[in-house]
């Protein structure tokens, strides 16, 4: 079968032009930019999730709208791999070249190419899930990505208004229905069920902890916190907060998960509603990462960000593996970014195996799975924890010897259930983190003495190409430009304790930059005079320079 058996391709196609002169491509998590510009980019990722599916002999394919912790004008969108993981690397190439094709008779001819090359049968059926998050310009994106599937006549399954985590588990569920490996119910109500159905056994018998407020972004993340609420009883009160899903420019605005790292303080709108010594937390707009934080009795806000939560779930992992005897088979890794404070990577490698890896979760999930519990967070608080098969194999057919032994393990059988491995999850991660301190008995204090944060400080540079910045050795050092390392490494002699680095975004429009010192105040300077740096080198307009 050729592309020709699909006669309503062209005139699809020719409903949704390219704009010129803009250049696409798929990035850390997938397309990403203003809204207004993406018609013609979900067209084509709706083709290209259909030929995913062909090639992968009818699996099902997922296509998640969503621009996530971006702001409001904003959106994206991002395909999920069968298994629920993200799309293989080698077709995020296909997807960039799809969406760069000028014309429809460009765009056809990259098709029959991508075709041939892989040897996709058309005749194949497709199959694809969808979803989108909140976002005003989700419905007319999600209808253009819907003539894309129709295109190529593709079997859709709308999934509406969800999650990206969610959208994960559902790729999955669908894809292992009925077989040895399910992952659960295929619905919204099959992930809550699992989820709360683990949370219930590992806390019980414990003592109901004080209400926890949530920050919900003003996204997705108020929709389905409030549908979960009611699985978990009175296990677990939740405080929903920032829930304005129709208030216009409201999502992510001065909350959420990116606003409280980047600014290391309480969302405004919070403040009065957390009290000392209260637990929170914060979603981002798609609902994939978590931040949690607490008022001191002197009302200081203290920030617990993904370094913060992988210490705690691989030290408590760490600690079930031992008491359930399984010391010896399984081994507990963790996988961090450069962003990793450097007083995490000192706590966690003086425990375990820690790895450090590019920005992005894709690079993250590949590096964990060598591991047969890999936990893995950026310190902006994506990520989650896998079990490997051989540990789920181990877990399901070990046999216990004594009362303690018989415990941790079925501890750790429900951590397997309670934990999203497809993806990182700020519902499954704040059960998780829950699960934990309950049975710590900790509160945000305890948890945060566990090691004590290095100042930081995270600046973004808004320079006119950013892709001339290119890194190696996990994005820690800069190639290009050249003789901009050599600069920085020059200044970072200077700070005692310091640590910088620099890095091109892979969702903005802007460069990163990142420094550490031994107090606040250097750690601003440093960053400050390394983003000056990035600035002049790339030759900004002065009156941007950040000061
Ligand atoms: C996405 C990625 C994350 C990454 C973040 C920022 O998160 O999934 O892995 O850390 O972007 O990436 P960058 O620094 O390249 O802009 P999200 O939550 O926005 O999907």
């Amino acid at each position: 079968m050729a592309l020709d058996a699909f006669p309503n391709l062209p005139a699809l196609c020719n409903k949704h032009p390219k704009p010129p002169q803009i250049r696409f491509q798929y990035g850390t998590a997938g397309f990403r930019t203003i809204a207004t510009v993406l018609d013609s980019v979900l067209f084509r990722v709706g083709v290209l999730a259909a030929l995913r599916s062909k090639r992968l002999e009818g699996r099902t394919i997922g296509v998640m709208v969503t621009a996530s912790h971006n702001p409001e004008q904003d959106n994206g969108v991002k395909l999920v791999d069968p298994r629920g993981e993200m799309l293989d690397a080698s077709w995020e190439t296909h997807a960039t070249v799809l969406s760069n094709a000028g014309t429809t008779d460009e765009f056809v001819l990259e098709l029959e190419k991508l075709v041939d090359r892989m040897g996709i049968d058309l005749s194949r059926p497709a199959r694809v899930v969808y979803g989108r998050d909140t976002r005003p310009s989700g419905p007319s994106l999600v209808s253009a990505l819907e003539d894309g599937l129709a295109a190529l006549g593709a079997e859709v399954r709308d999934a509406g208004i969800t999650t990206t985590p969610i959208l994960h588990y559902l790729v999955r569920a669908i894809n292992t229905l009925g077989t040895e490996e399910s992952y659960g119910e295929d619905s919204e109500q099959g992930y809550y069920q699992k989820l709360s159905a683990a949370y219930n056994k590992l806390v019980s018998p414990r003592q109901t902890p004080p209400p926890l407020l949530v920050d919900c972004a003003n996204g997705v993340g108020a929709i389905i916190a409030e549908r979960f609420a009611g699985y978990l009883g009175d296990r677990l009160t939740l405080v929903l907060e920032n829930t304005a899903i129709d208030t216009a420019g409201a999502l992510n605005n001065a909350c959420g998960a990116d606003f409280v790292k980047t600014s290391q303080k309480l969302p405004p709108s919070l403040v009065g509603r957390l009290q000392p010594g209260q637990r929170g937390c914060s979603f981002d707009g798609d609902a994939d990462r978590l931040m949690y934080f607490y008022l001191d009795e002197r009302s200081q806000f203290h920030m617990l960000d993904g370094d913060k939560i992988a210490a705690l779930v691989a030290a408590f992992i760490v600690d079930l593996v031992k008491t359930a005897g399984l010391e010896s088979q399984i081994k507990v890794g963790v996988v961090q970014t450069a962003y990793a404070n450097g007083a995490s990577t000192k706590y966690l490698s003086e425990r375990l195996p820690v790895r450090c890896v590019s920005t992005g979760v894709k690079h993250l999930h590949h590096a964990a799975e060598n591991f047969n519990v890999g936990v893995y967070f950026e310190a902006n608080g994506h990520g989650t924890v896998l079990f490997s098969p051989a540990a789920q194999e181990t877990l399901a057919t070990y046999e216990p010897s004594t009362p303690a032994q018989s415990t941790a393990l079925e501890h750790l059988r429900n951590l397997n259930l309670l934990i999203n491995q497809t993806v990182g999850d700020a519902l499954s991660d704040m059960l998780l983190v829950e699960v934990v301190l309950a049975h710590k008995t900790y509160d945000g204090s305890d948890w945060d003495s566990l090691y004590i944060d290095l100042p930081n400080r995270l600046v973004k540079v808004v320079v006119p190409d950013r892709n001339q910045f290119k890194t190696e050795d996990a994005e820690r050092q800069l190639v290009s430009p050249p003789g901009l390392q050599a600069k920085i490494n020059d200044l970072v002699r200077r700070y005692e304790g310091g640590r910088s680095f620099v890095r091109p975004s892979g969702t903005e429009d802007v460069v990163r930059v990142y420094a550490e010192a031994g107090n606040k105040s250097n750690a601003d300077e440093l960053a400050f005079r390394v983003a000056g740096l990035v600035y002049d080198v790339a030759g900004g307009n002065p009156a941007n320079r950040p000061k």
